[in-house]
């Protein structure tokens, strides 16, 4: 079978395909802008995004719409995570956390894939911002990332090492596990 991974991040098509190529399930990218509404919920971003979608993509598809919550900015950039990226990205999330301690945040991933009907599977990893960036592996925000448990940054993990235990890698081993059973 082959699915159609609507995004614009090559990082976020290597990470699926880890988790849905052993199932035999060949993943493709699939550019396709799609809008990201103004909401208070990554869930609300994916399904809104997702259903836009249904009207315009014939074959099933999934989407993942992430985020990164810091605790001492009251969970920003969150929803807004891939404009603040673009705009102030890492340096500017540094900047703000200038003499902050509490350093703790967490990623969250929804990936919403739709075959008609709307399925929706979500990963959550805690862990803290460096002061500074630190690996060239990933994209995003993953060089001022440590997951709970570690001393590396996301950036300086391999790929399958952040797959395991990363956010969207928990999203995704729900997608694989549920597509096992109903692909059958
Ligand atoms: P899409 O086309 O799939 O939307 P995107 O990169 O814009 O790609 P999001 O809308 O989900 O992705 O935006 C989330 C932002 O958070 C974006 O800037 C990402 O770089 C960042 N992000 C998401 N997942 C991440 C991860 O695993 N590690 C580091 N940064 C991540």
């Amino acid at each position: 079978m082959r699915l159609a991974f609507v995004t614009s991040n090559p990082g976020k098509i290597e990470e699926a395909r880890k988790y849905l190529e052993p199932l035999g399930v060949e993943v493709y990218q699939l550019r396709f802008p799609y809008p990201e509404i103004q909401a208070d919920t990554l869930e609300e971003v994916a399904e809104y995004g997702a259903k836009w979608l249904a009207e315009r993509v014939d074959s099933p598809f999934f989407l993942d719409d992430s985020g990164l919550f810091i605790n001492a900015l009251r969970g920003f950039p969150g929803v807004y995570s891939a404009y603040v990226y673009k705009t102030l990205g890492i340096d500017g999330i540094l900047k703000l956390l200038e003499g902050v301690d509490d350093r703790s945040a967490y990623f969250k991933s929804v990936v919403a894939y739709w075959d008609g009907e709307l399925h929706l599977f979500t990963g959550r990893v805690g862990g803290r911002i460096t002061t500074e960036p630190r690996g060239k592996g990933g994209f995003g925000f993953d060089p001022i990332f440590v997951p709970s448990g570690f001393d590396r940054t996301f950036a300086e993990m391999t790929t399958e090492e952040k797959n395991e235990i990363s956010h969207r890698g928990k999203a995704l081993k729900a997608f694989a596990e549920w597509l096992k059973e109903n692909l059958k």
